[in-house]
């Protein structure tokens, strides 16, 4: 006789410590954050635990276009990564992101995966940790803001990376907040 629970998957997958990039600079910045951010809360197996304050921030690649709002957010979440970024490119859409072919141009939304717990990501559709995480203030600062103890998988710790990168006219706009 055979024992189903033998075969049987794991009713729930471990949880992990994710942090999100989010930036946008067109259509309301702040309410675009704001709009992803109570998307972020409904995600599925996901519980948003810290959310870093808002930073106006210069845009870097093209100039001719207009400043970003940028923060970082902590989730707890049973979604393995491309879930995960299947939900996040969900929401994308949802909020009206077109992908047009100009590298590092406008969008009115774009969710990033900075850091999955500790794991280095290397696949056609994902590079984790993020590949522009070590040098870009608007990423830095506000990780910064939520997690100034962290240790990035490489062994660097954000607060190496803080002295090597100037805060090139970012500005905090609103406070951090938790849970
Ligand atoms: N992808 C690979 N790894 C990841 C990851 N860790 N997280 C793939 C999310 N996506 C990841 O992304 C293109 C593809 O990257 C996805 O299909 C996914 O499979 P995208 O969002 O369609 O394109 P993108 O965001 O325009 O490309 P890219 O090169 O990732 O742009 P960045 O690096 O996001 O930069 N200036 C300021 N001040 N603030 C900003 O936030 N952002 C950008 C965009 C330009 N300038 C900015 C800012
Ligand atoms: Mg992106």
């Amino acid at each position: 006789m055979s024992d189903d629970n033998s075969v049987r998957q794991p009713d729930r997958l471990p949880e992990y410590q994710v942090y999100i990039g989010l930036g946008a600079n067109l259509a309301n910045p702040v309410m675009q954050l704001q709009n992803a951010i109570a998307a972020l809360h409904q995600l599925a197996d996901s519980k948003v635990v810290a959310v870093s304050g808002f930073y106006g921030s210069r845009p870097m690649g093209p100039q001719d276009q207009p400043d970003y709002v940028n923060a970082v957010a902590r989730l707890n979440t049973r979604l393995t990564p491309l879930a995960l970024l299947d939900a996040l490119q969900q929401i994308e859409r949802q909020q009206g992101r077109q992908r047009k072919a100009e590298r590092w141009g406008p969008r009115s939304i774009d969710l990033d995966i900075l850091l999955y717990a500790n794991h280095t990501i290397t696949s056609e559709r994902l590079t984790v940790p993020h590949y522009g995480l070590t040098q870009r203030e608007f990423v830095l600062y506000p990780l910064a803001d939520i997690a100034p103890a962290l240790i990035l998988p490489c062994g660097t710790p954000l607060q190496a990376l803080l002295q090597r990168v100037p805060l090139n006219g970012l500005e905090k706009l609103t406070e951090t907040c938790s849970g």
